[in-house]
């Protein structure tokens, strides 16, 4: 542990801590590679034309959305990165193989900008990033080695794990990420939660089980933004998101490459839980690129109630 309980952290950058953690040097490089790539992500997001994809600007320039933009920086940095050997996107079909590094020491899953359409009305949004030993990326989130997101909020901050606690930096003046909170735990029982979907299209078990949230007393907290409805739970320690099996949707709308898998691994390596409704997120074994789950994610016990609401019904 480099940062001290009450002690300022602005020291120390995310290279010296991914080395305090004794990260290798390849996945330290990938690490910071990301982060560097954010920079670039957050400057378009908050400087970029709010385009659609195909049309031209003012200069007859051709516009790129900001999700396919953000994919662009991204994949360009970790072809580029000299460690990566396979490559997924939420915003690519197939898998991009980096031919000059087939056998690289890391594949890498992405979700380069999630919830892309709440720029338009300036709400915060996110990377989020899955890292795989090898060059195999449908293998279950359970053997990922690392994940992390970053969150443009009104602030930029970035959260990752190896597998030996989660950790919080954020951006400074500098664009450089310093460590503002080190092993983040979570609280076995929560007091907010964030449910995706259409209420009206939940199961019975989905309906009664968010009767029972209601009537602990748990506040309702969702911006419809994956990536800071899941940093509110996770930094405040307290609570569930949920994006269930809807009527006529029975895997929910969430990616288990892209989306789940990263943040099951980052709340389950913060002490909390989350499952499809049935087995952990991270025991689900993914048989293509776009697979969907229904999730639960957040403290322990709230997500095995939620599990028990679906078992019973
Ligand atoms: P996206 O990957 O197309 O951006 O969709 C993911 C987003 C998540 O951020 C959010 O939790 C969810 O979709 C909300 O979906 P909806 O509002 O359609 O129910
Ligand atoms: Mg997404």
């Amino acid at each position: 542990m480099l940062g001290e309980p009450g002690k300022s952290h602005f020291q120390i950058d995310l290279r010296r801590h991914l080395r305090g953690e004794g990260v290798d040097d390849a996945l330290v490089h990938l690490i910071c590679e990301i982060a560097e790539a954010s920079k670039y992500v957050i400057n378009a997001v908050r400087t970029g034309d709010l385009g659609v994809a195909g049309t031209s600007n003012l200069y007859g320039e051709e516009q790129l959305a900001l999700d396919v933009l953000s994919d662009r920086i991204i994949r360009k940095r970790l072809i580029h990165s000299g460690v990566v050997c396979n490559i997924a996107s939420e915003e690519m079909e197939e898998i991009f193989q980096v031919r000059s590094n087939l056998k690289g020491p890391y594949s890498v899953a992405y979700d380069p900008l999630d919830g892309s359409s709440l720029v338009d009305v300036n709400l915060a949004v996110g990377t989020i990033v899955s890292i795989y030993a090898g060059c195999d990326l449908l293998q279950p989130g359970r053997r990922q080695v690392a994940a992390m997101y970053i969150l443009y909020g009104p602030r930029v901050s970035l959260v990752y794990s190896v597998g030996k606690g989660v950790h919080e930096f954020t951006m400074n003046h500098l664009m450089e990420f310093n460590l503002t909170r080190e092993n983040i735990i979570m609280q076995p029982s929560g007091s907010i939660y964030s449910p995706g979907g259409l209420r009206n299209k939940y199961s019975e078990g989905d309906e009664k089980f968010i009767r029972y949230l209601e009537a602990k007393g748990a506040k309702l907290r969702y911006s419809g933004g994956f990536v800071p409805d899941i940093n509110q739970i996770l930094l405040k320690g307290k609570g569930l998101f949920m994006y269930p099996a809807l009527n006529g949707s029975p895997n929910g709308k969430l990616r288990v490459l892209f989306e789940l898998n990263p943040m099951a691994y980052l709340i389950e390596n913060a002490g909390g839980a989350a499952s499809n409704g049935r087995i952990p997120i991270l025991d689900i074994v993914p048989e293509g690129l776009d697979q969907r789950a229904p999730v639960y994610i957040g403290c322990t016990e709230d997500v095995e109630r939620a599990v028990e609401y679906q078992q019973e019904n």
